[in-house]
């Protein structure tokens, strides 16, 4: 079983190194609260699956937002690697900019490490607004900035005044954090400070939202915005997917936050509930079943007969299409058994998926998650504070006593009293099955091990691990870039996913396959 696999993975470890694992490693238990080791520093010589603090900042949060021009700050191989390859889609309106095909780079040489980059940088900022003329950019640091000290905060000041247009910095060094987690945080806190409530503008719509923690990969975002418009709800913003600088400036004008990536962005969900009084809870549009339930969720908080009744018929429409094919695809994939690594939220998420079509999820874990997205938030207080933590800003938020929604603090409060749940995510473990193998952080070593032990049919992670696993004869489905596919995400992309899942399952190409060490 289970404890004999983690003990044969951890027997290779030196002493010190198996016990740090061990920690990462959790035979799960649904119905016991089991403590994880999360968001620890890998140990060096390890084959991660991380990435670094600069990826989360401006890969992640910032880079799929089209109206801002995102420059970065360093050698050309860090923006060369985040060029596009994540998938995340846009779509700009007529005559409207979008700068995300282009990438931006001051092109550190020796010479900057040696002398100084704040000059090239400043020239850079000029250059990129007499170009394009942005409306906002943003300065994100890479590792040697950090280490030689260039301040980006204060050349964003000085072009700010020079330019007259917004521009803000980022010290979101590659080594800040741990991974790309500490990245997210910075963004969250950058966004929040410089953009958020800089535009009061006029309501548009009876039921404003924001979608917070939703990347547009593989147009996944579009699939959602098409279901609230149909249901008639006002999607004010998306962080990040599909979205602009301008639409977060006024995001605070919403009336609910639904969060789906809760660990990149439960940042800024919870400083504008602190701030404005917007509440915000936890949404999943992955999987049929949580699509249809967030919905629901969404349609109770509004508590409008009308868009009950519209979410009701929406729902039981595209349950039909959705059914018609999962059921077409359930026989032949059916007791098929998977395992998911991936960055913060998709190892959860996507296990619903895998659910619809019978297919056992054996063993998942996150690249980079805290120990509330595995164990649910209520672990929040107990989370030991390291000084890898420490090192990120946590900014002090207080109440905006003239733009401060008491109207929805109050809706908030009445509808907990019924039992509605706000701010309540539960992680991934209690959704897994017993004796499930949940693992932190997992490395090569143990991504052998576990293909030895449970001979998968499908493994699902990114592009660093693909061709690996294929070698020995198990797919891979890249659920970070969705390799050339999606959207997966809402009803539509479910549909997807299972003929995928077909395709990928039904064949019997990877037992020809014949490893070069056999
Ligand atoms: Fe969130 Mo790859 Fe998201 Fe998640 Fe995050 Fe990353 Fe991607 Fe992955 C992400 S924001 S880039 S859902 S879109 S950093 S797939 S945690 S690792 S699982």
């Amino acid at each position: 079983d289970a404890s004999q696999l983690k003990e044969e993975i951890l027997a290779k470890y030196p002493r010190k190194v198996a016990k740090k694992r061990a920690k990462a490693m959790v035979i799960n238990d649904p119905n016991e609260s089991q403590e994880i080791g999360a968001n620890i520093r890998t140990v060096p010589g390890i084959i991660t699956q991380r990435g670094c603090t600069y990826a989360g900042c401006k890969g992640v949060v910032l880079g799929p937002t089209r109206d801002i021009i995102n420059l970065v700050h360093g050698p050309i191989g860090c923006s060369f690697y985040a060029w596009l390859t994540r998938r995340n889609q846009t779509r700009a309106l007529e005559g409207d900019p979008n700068f995300i095909t282009y990438a931006f780079s001051t092109d550190m040489q020796d010479e900057n490490i040696v002398f100084g980059g704040e000059a090239k940088l400043k020239d850079a900022i000029r250059e990129a607004f007499d170009t394009f003329h942005p409306s906002s950019i943003g300065i994100f640091s890479t590792c040697p900035v950090g280490l030689i000290g260039d301040d980006v905060h204060a050349v964003a000041r000085e072009m700010k005044e020079e330019l007259g247009i917004n521009i803000f910095g980022f010290s979101c060094e590659g080594y800040r954090g741990v991974s790309q987690s500490a990245g997210h945080h910075i963004a969250n806190n950058g966004i929040f400070k410089h953009v958020v409530g800089n535009d009061d503008r006029e309501r548009t719509g009876k039921y404003q939202v924001n979608l917070l923690g939703e990347y547009n990969i593989g147009g996944d975002a579009f699939e959602i915005e098409s279901l609230f418009e149909e249901i008639g709800v006002t999607l004010i913003s998306t962080y990040s997917g599909n979205s602009t600088v301008e639409s977060f400036a006024y995001s605070h004008t919403a009336d609910l936050n639904m969060v789906m990536c809760h660990r990149s962005i439960n940042y800024i969900a919870e400083m504008m509930e602190e701030k404005y009084g917007i509440p915000w809870f936890k949404v999943n549009f992955i999987g049929a079943e949580s699509t249809a339930k967030s919905l629901r969720k969404m349609a109770e908080y509004f508590g409008d007969p009308e868009m009950i009744a519209k979410v009701e018929e929406v729902i039981a429409r595209e349950m039909l299409k959705v059914k018609a094919v999962a059921e077409a695809v359930k026989p032949k994939v059916e007791g098929k058994l998977a395992m998911m690594f991936v960055g913060g939220s998709r190892a959860h998420h996507y296990q619903d998926l895998f659910t619809e079509l019978g297919v056992r999820v054996v063993s998942a874990g996150y690249e980079f998650a805290h120990r509330d997205d595995y164990e649910g938030r209520e672990v929040l207080p107990n989370i030991k504070i390291d000084a890898d933590t420490r090192n990120i800003e946590d900014l002090v938020v207080t109440k905006d006593e003239e733009k401060y929604r008491d109207d929805l603090a109050e809706k908030k409060a009445k509808l907990e009293a019924d039992g509605y749940e706000f701010k309540d995510y539960k992680g991934m473990m209690p959704d897994m099955q017993k004796n499930s193998l949940v693992i932190d952080d997992v490395n090569h070593w143990e991504t052998e091990k576990l293909i030895e032990f449970y001979k998968p049919d499908m493994f699902c992670a990114g592009i660093k691990e693909k061709y690996v696993v294929q070698k020995y004869g198990v797919p891979l489905k890249q659920l970070h870039s969705y390799d050339y596919g999606g959207p997966y995400a809402a009803f539509g992309g479910a549909i997807n996913f299972y003929k995928e899942m077909e395709r990928m399952l039904g064949t019997d190409i990877w037992k020809l396959v014949d490893t070069p060490w056999k």
